[in-house]
């Protein structure tokens, strides 16, 4: 269990501000005229005490409340300029902004649970006591905002008035954080007391850079007290670890579904996408993917894409799963980025009309930025986040595997605004689970059961990718939510469990697994690398849509359900023009039966490690393995799809 506002509140205790009182007084001696008399639309004590002790602690010359005016974002941007923690590329709207070269990714060693005695953390995250932070804070963030200007902004996570839309104090002293809060997210000063009211809380988030320097570094800490919904992050720039409206609050989402909405909300690592099947009809999808595993890929090849990282999702009153993205832009992956494989990101990247700030790229002698796998020749030379480059340095990469954009998602060619701003949610049909495995499931399947289903995120495998500092190896990444997910992984299992298996859940999703790593090394192709291409997830998804809907027909395998060739045969044709020989199908969707074995081997020797897990999981472990071995025993220990027909 998790009780909120429990343990000492770092964040006032720090700041020392105790009453409303006192609040207004700091901000009559602290805020301009104008200033003030913007805060003074917000009425929420809470909120305002949260603000108060900010300024206090973090002892700013200068506040700023952010309105999300037109005005305020050109002022903003404009400042981000001159301060230096942005610089004008060639194209009009587009900048770059390089982190420190240790803050290239989430420092995972860096990051902290705060917990109350007895509080269980999840066993795949780092925790710290309340008091060791608590004396962190005190003594890194007092005064920390010297000589600079805080800005505090008020947003929502997710369209206003959405049933699992929630709100959000963003503070920092960083333009480029501020910056890309506004094309990340909904501004909603003028609704904040209203949705604070609605929901019955919002999160706080407190950032600073300090002087930004290499040698702080080390000391750089990114906090989330869990009891009181507040992130405190410091000596880092890198948005993953200092917007912390993003996952830091999601970290929070995640405990509001599973100890405040149990078995009612969902808080999810997701994409949120629709396709276009037949006669034009519109199925959305939220799909699970680890970091830099093809999460924004996978959306944008949607007819209707929504959002490319997160998902908050409630059981609606008519039965059906509904979801909304609580961001409204991208802070996407962009090694690899081309015109071939991302086309409507291409454009926003490649052509004037988008608002970027490109991090951590290669901007080359005239002032355009460049990337690893951009699609054009190697530039002669250039700078990148750890200074001049040129094109002789060979095996050191133009620009880091963790360079990122940040655009408004309005920008991309195929984007639905109008979908991702309504506060009814998007229904969603199809949920799919993806990870990076190179030898053991097939391009698709879909699970028999909503436990199955369940079982399918439980056991996401991924190899490390830069997204994540210092990571290595593969490791278990399930739901691809864990990095994110503070409570014990036996509550999160359940929490999964209760929701899809809800009652009132009446018309339920397709649960299915989504693998695109396939190599040919691993089942015997005579090519190398990948079994297929990035595009080829226009089929895998479009079949997705179909089943569905019912208008194809599957093969049953104990893991789950597979499609046949000729229905493949033809969505490949269709929708992109390529030739599927049955030969490659046969390689993708045979059941290589000794290595799913050991894959639910090793989920369930892992799960058996904690405590008290819900027997349904292996329930369906102890069932598709079953399954499998009659198959091997009856079939050898390879079996191909068409043996099961
Ligand atoms: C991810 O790494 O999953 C991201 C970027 O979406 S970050 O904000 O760093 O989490
Ligand atoms: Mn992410």
């Amino acid at each position: 269990m998790l009780e909120f506002k429990k343990g000492v509140d770092i964040l006032s205790a720090v700041g020392g501000i105790m009453t409303i009182g006192e609040a207004r007084n700091l901000f009559e001696q602290q805020l301009d005229s104008e200033h003030l008399g913007r805060l003074a639309l917000i009425t929420n004590e809470e909120a305002l005490l949260k603000v108060a002790n900010a300024i206090a602690m973090c002892a700013p010359d200068r506040v700023y409340v952010h309105t999300g005016s037109e005005e305020d974002c050109a002022i903003v941007r404009r400042m981000s300029l001159e301060k230096g923690e942005e610089k004008k590329l060639a194209m009009t709207g587009h900048t770059i902004h390089f982190d420190l070269p240790e803050d290239q990714g989430r420092m995972v060693d860096q990051t902290f649970y705060i917990y109350n005695e007895d509080e269980q953390v999840s066993s795949l995250a780092k925790k710290e006591p309340r008091d060791q932070s608590h004396a962190y804070v005190r003594e890194h963030m007092r005064g920390i905002m010297q000589g600079k200007t805080m800005f505090v902004g008020f947003y929502s996570r997710g369209p206003v008035g959405a049933k699992a839309s929630i709100p959000a104090i963003e503070i920092s002293s960083s333009t480029y954080v501020m910056h890309s809060a506004e094309l990340l997210y909904r501004n909603c000063f003028a609704d904040f007391d209203a949705e604070v009211a609605r929901r019955g809380e919002f999160f706080t988030n407190v950032h600073s850079e300090g002087p930004n320097r290499s040698e702080d570094v080390p000391k750089a800490r990114i906090y989330m007290d869990r009891s009181w919904q507040t992130t405190f992050s410091t000596f880092c720039t890198y948005a993953g670890n200092t917007l912390l409206m993003k996952k830091g609050n999601h970290r929070f989402a995640s405990d509001c579904a599973m100890y405040k909405h149990h078995g009612e909300e969902l808080s999810e690592h997701m994409f949120i996408t629709g396709m276009t099947g037949p006669d034009g009809r519109k199925t959305y999808f939220a799909g699970a993917a680890p970091s830099g595993c093809g999460k924004t890929t996978t959306a944008m090849v949607g007819s209707d894409f929504v959002g490319d990282d997160l998902a908050q999702m409630w059981i609606e009153q008519d039965g059906t799963l509904r979801a909304v993205n609580p961001e409204i832009g991208i802070f996407g992956i962009i090694e690899d980025v081309n015109l071939e494989g991302d086309p409507y990101l291409m454009k926003c990247l490649r052509q004037p009309g988008a608002e970027v700030i490109f991090s951590n790229v290669l901007v080359d002698e005239h002032g355009k930025p460049r990337w690893t796998g951009d699609g054009d020749p190697l530039p002669e030379k250039g700078v990148n986040y750890q200074g001049q480059w040129t094109k002789e340095m060979t095996g050191v990469p133009l620009s880091h595997p963790n360079s990122r954009c940040t655009l408004k998602a309005e920008a991309v060619g195929n984007h639905n605004k109008a979908v991702n701003a309504d506060p009814n949610g998007i229904v969603i049909k199809v949920i799919t689970y993806s990870g990076r495995d190179s030898n053991t499931m097939p391009p698709i399947w879909v699970a028999k059961s909503m436990d199955a289903g369940v079982a399918i995120g439980a056991s996401i495998v991924s190899k490390a990718t830069a997204a994540e500092i210092g990571a290595s190896g593969v490791n278990r990444q399930p739901w691809a939510n864990t990095p994110f997910v503070a409570g014990s992984m036996t509550d999160y299992l359940d929490a999964q469990l209760n929701f899809y298996g809800n009652e009132k859940m009446t018309r339920k999703p397709v649960l299915a697994g989504l693998n695109y790593f396939l190599t040919h090394e691993a089942r015997g192709g005579n090519g190398k690398g990948l079994l297929g291409e990035k595009k080829d997830v226009h089929v895998w998804l479009g079949w997705l849509e179909l089943y569905t809907h019912g208008d194809v027909q599957a093969i049953e395998t104990p893991i789950g359900m597979i499609p046949k060739y000729e229905d493949l045969e033809k969505l490949f044709n269709e929708k992109i023009n390529k030739e599927y020989p049955e030969s490659l199908y046969t390689m993708q969707f045979s059941l290589y039966i000794d290595n799913v074995v050991a894959r639910i081997d090793l989920q369930e020797a892992a799960w058996r490690k904690e405590q008290g897990v819900s027997g349904r999981l292996f329930a369906v472990y102890e069932e598709q393995k079953a399954g499998l071995l009659a198959l091997k025993a009856a079939k050898g220990a390879i079996v191909k799809p068409q043996e099961l027909r």
